[in-house]
């Protein structure tokens, strides 16, 4: 049987001992795309050796869907790395932990608390307005002065601030050191963490002075101290009968568990610990942040790229929400084309190209290839999203794909598309992130028109791959639409 399950084993990438795959791997191009392009020579599903771990690569969306949602709980592991441990004090949050009955009851409790405070709401879609129009009067500042601006900083502190009053109702004012402190720890991060890095094949490596794995502790910490003192104020006025946040909530979770007067929550609770709520925190704080604003300057990017879609964007806002209101969330079905830009957006600048890697708990097959408990499996959902059988001209950036053809609905054209992953390890974001993106895209282009300032040429449209991909840094002329000089002012 040895002979066998060898014989079905999915084809392997040239490796050698120790360093495992690695000769093959170097490459110009992002693992993404290099991982797309390997499966001329190897097929959809081939495996390769990290240092002494076997990983699977699936690139085709057959397979992606049989790991994530047919068999969801068997490749609902994680791997532990020396980057995410330190991020996450040895998998104690839930991105990054491993499946077990704490990962379940923790993930439980944070998307009941996500469901209360985020997407049906009528509060959330309250402050995520009032973001928006802090920064319509930022860009309308800017557009008096005649300055060109980098939007991220900007685009950071609205979807923080939406992610503070969340987690820990509060919010950061512009100018606020501290909020300055958490933009510069946290691209620290992306930049470090779980990058293709050595250390995960060379683990040995961490004992010799690493800048990465150095910056990455140094920032660590930073985040660290803030989560603490949100969560020693919130210990010191907690109470059961007010929940104000998502911190309120696991406290809440946590107190219950260890007071053991609840019969459904007994034996799951164990290891309910300061660190698994501080470390749960701090994955949504980074995960609130860091996607929805990647997201928003891949729209931008894009929209300034493409004048004749963002025209078409306001031409619709003009005729369905007008100019006598801002837009609102019950706006959603009536904007179809806009919608259609966010999801051609998310299909050709995914967030995630890899997902998390995910890691079979037993011995289990993707299609007709065997897989051993332990084995490592990435998602390349790259390659589902510009897969050529499935998407026509897939780099070519066109938001009609997602329309009916009256251009009157949306559709989904292929099941090669999964933004938010699919299954056990889905987005636990994917509804607050879509309502954040409707909202802030929606206010900003219903008063603005946005340019590369004068004399500058078009950003480029590659993106820096890490933990998400990221658009290059770039500047652009926000100028208020006519009939909109006043408005955007006073709004
Ligand atoms: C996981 C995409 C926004 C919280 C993921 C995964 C993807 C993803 C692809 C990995 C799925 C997998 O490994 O199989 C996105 C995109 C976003 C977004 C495209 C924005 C447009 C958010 C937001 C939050 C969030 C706003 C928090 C409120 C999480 C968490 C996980 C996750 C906690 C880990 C789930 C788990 O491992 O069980 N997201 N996300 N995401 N996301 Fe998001
Ligand atoms: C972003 C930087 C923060 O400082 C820490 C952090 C926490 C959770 C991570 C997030 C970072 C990046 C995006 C991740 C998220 C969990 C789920 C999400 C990986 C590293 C995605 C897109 O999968």
């Amino acid at each position: 049987s040895g002979y066998i399950s060898s014989w079905f084993s999915p084809p392997c990438l040239p490796s050698l001992p120790v360093i495992g795959s690695l000769l093959s791997l170097r490459s110009p191009h992002p693992p993404h795309v290099l991982f797309k392009e390997l499966q001329k020579k190897y097929g959809q599903t081939y495996s390769l050796m990290m240092g002494s771990h076997c990983v699977i690569i699936v690139n085709q969306h057959a397979h992606a869907k049989e790991v994530l949602l047919k068999k969801g709980k068997i490749f609902a592991g994680r791997p532990r790395t020396v980057t995410t441990d330190v991020l996450t004090r040895d998998g104690k949050d839930i991105a990054f932990g491993d499946y077990s009955p704490t990962w379940r009851f923790h993930r439980k409790i944070v998307h009941g608390a996500l469901c209360m405070f985020g997407e049906g709401s009528v509060s959330i879609e309250k402050i995520v307005c009032a973001e928006a129009q802090s920064l319509c009067s930022v860009l309308s500042e800017a557009a008096a002065a005649g300055l060109a601006l980098d939007l991220s900083p900007e685009l950071t502190r609205a979807v923080t601030n939406v992610i503070c009053s969340l987690c820990f109702n509060s919010s950061y004012c512009r100018g606020d050191p501290e909020f300055e402190t958490m933009l510069h720890y946290s691209q620290g991060i992306v930049d470090t963490v779980a990058k293709d890095s050595l250390v995960d094949i060379f683990p040995w490596l961490q004992i010799f002075p690493n800048a990465d794995l150095c910056l990455l502790k140094e920032c660590v910490s930073i985040r660290d101290k803030l989560l603490q003192k949100e969560y020693d104020k919130h210990k010191a006025d907690y109470s059961d009968h007010v929940q104000r946040d998502l911190l309120d909530a696991l406290l809440r979770a946590k107190r219950s568990a260890e007071n053991n007067n609840t019969a459904e929550i007994s034996a799951e609770t164990v290891g309910l610990s300061d660190d698994h709520v501080l470390m749960t925190v701090g994955d949504i704080f980074g995960a609130g942040v860091e996607t929805t604003t990647t997201v928003l300057k891949w729209a931008i990017m894009y929209l300034i790229h493409n004048p004749q879609m963002q025209r078409r964007i306001q031409e619709e806002l003009d005729s369905k929400v007008g100019m006598d209101r801002t837009p609102q969330l019950s706006d959603r079905g009536s904007l179809p084309y806009l919608e259609a830009t966010i999801r051609e957006v998310l299909r050709i600048r995914p967030v995630a190209p890899l997902l998390i890697p995910h890691v079979a708990l037993s011995d289990t097959s993707i299609g007709d290839f065997t897989v051993k408990k332990g084995t490592r499996v990435i998602i390349n959902l790259w390659s589902l999203h510009h897969d050529e059988n499935e998407w026509k001209n897939p780099e070519h950036f066109d938001p009609g794909r997602f329309l009916n053809s009256e251009g009157t609905g949306l559709i989904i054209p292929s099941s090669s598309y999964l933004p938010f992953g699919a299954g056990v390890r889905v987005c636990l974001g994917e509804a607050l992130a879509k309502m954040e993106l409707f909202l802030l895209l929606s206010w900003i282009l219903q008063c603005f028109t946005l340019s590369v300032p004068t004399g500058d040429s078009l950003p480029s449209l590659e993106g820096k791959f890490g933990v998400v991909l990221q658009p290059v840094k770039y500047k652009v002329n926000a100028v208020p639409r006519p009939g909109w000089e006043r408005k955007c002012q006073g709004l």
